[in-house]
């Protein structure tokens, strides 16, 4: 269909984790992440009869409080740029399940962000697109991108040099993930309020100039298609970020045992000479990195690891 838009989540290789600005979701560091081709959101936008609310449905159901209010929000900073006060019905749909660590709210606000350039006829670049997802959600302005993606924090009050762009990877056969999924429901803590307890803790400094040096890091790592650098970036930031979510008062656990099952699977799978590496975002699902030529043997294996419901591949 014509007007429908479409965005895939992804998933952080180096987190996004605490705002500088909490308005314009301007973060402390750079992050870095792989786009989910096999996940997606779909999405419309429709101008109604002026003087009228939107309306916001997803997966058929009509969305009201809080959830209406941020799209609204959101469709605000394209109605400004046109000069617009037309309401919108926005239609959206998710093929996976949201709020549960794959980042629902990133393909969600990169849809919607294409869909409203369509509906207020902006012709907005990418670019300019990924500044605007951001306001959505952060993450949403990596997923205006496929493949490597690399968010620059930016130094700007504004905003402006704080977006995403694709980064290349040169190696052959290139990347693939692995998404285990041991969890279906909706997470207690959103990764918003994670974030907000995190930047206020002890620790968070140091964290600040950690992500600074992976971040460093991994781009080298993605420059000379070192796969095995990257992974093991990956790997090791994910960590960090649980760690320091466990060590909060009151804590914020994501890693369930069966989370931790799969870390370990990961792990042996390495010992035995397949070099795969783990990462998770806000949410219990594991997500395993991997080369695209050795996705069917780790597939095979993280299936079966008991607590996990399914696994979702993508190259
Ligand atoms: C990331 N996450 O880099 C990190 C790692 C989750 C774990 O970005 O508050 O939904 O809307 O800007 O983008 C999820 O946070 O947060 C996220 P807001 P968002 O992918």
């Amino acid at each position: 269909m014509i007007n429908e838009f479409t965005a895939h989540p992804n998933i952080a290789l180096v987190k996004y984790w605490g705002k500088r600005d909490d308005r314009l979701r301007l973060p402390f560091t750079g992050s870095l992440s792989l786009t989910l081709r096999a996940l997606r959101t779909r999405t419309r936008v429709r101008a109604i009869s002026q003087g009228t609310r939107d309306r916001f449905v997803l997966g058929g159901v009509p969305r009201k409080g809080e959830p209406l209010a941020r799209v609204s929000a959101f469709v605000d900073l394209f109605r400004e740029l046109a000069g617009s006060n037309n309401a919108v019905l926005v239609e959206s749909w998710n093929d996976f399940p949201e709020s549960s660590g794959l980042a629902s709210s990133a393909s969600g606000f990169a849809a919607l962000a294409r869909a409203c350039n369509h509906v207020f006829d902006l012709r907005l670049s990418d670019r300019e697109l990924s500044i605007l997802a951001r306001r959505g959600s952060g993450s949403a302005c990596r997923s205006i991108f496929d493949g490597l993606v690399l968010w620059s924090a930016g130094e700007r009050a504004d905003g402006l040099d704080s977006f995403a762009q694709r980064i290349e990877f040169p190696e052959s056969p290139g990347l693939a993930l692995l998404i285990a999924i041991v969890s279906e429901e909706r997470k207690e803590i959103s990764s918003t309020q994670a974030m907000e307890l995190s930047v206020r803790s002890r620790g968070y400094e140091r964290w600040i100039r950690t992500t600074e040096d992976y971040l460093e890091r991994a781009l080298e790592a993605a420059k000379s298609g070192d796969f095995t650098a990257l992974g093991e970036v990956a790997e090791s930031h994910s960590k960090l970020l649980h760690e320091m979510l466990e060590s909060l008062d009151p804590p914020v656990i994501y890693r369930t045992n069966a989370s931790r099952a799969v870390l370990s699977r990961v792990k042996e799978l390495r010992a035995a000479g397949v070099e795969a590496y783990s990462t998770m975002d806000a949410g219990a699902n594991v997500c395993v990195l991997l080369r695209g030529r050795d996705l069917e043997t780790v597939e095979a294996e993280i299936s079966g690891v008991e607590g996990v419901l399914r696994v979702i591949p993508s190259r």
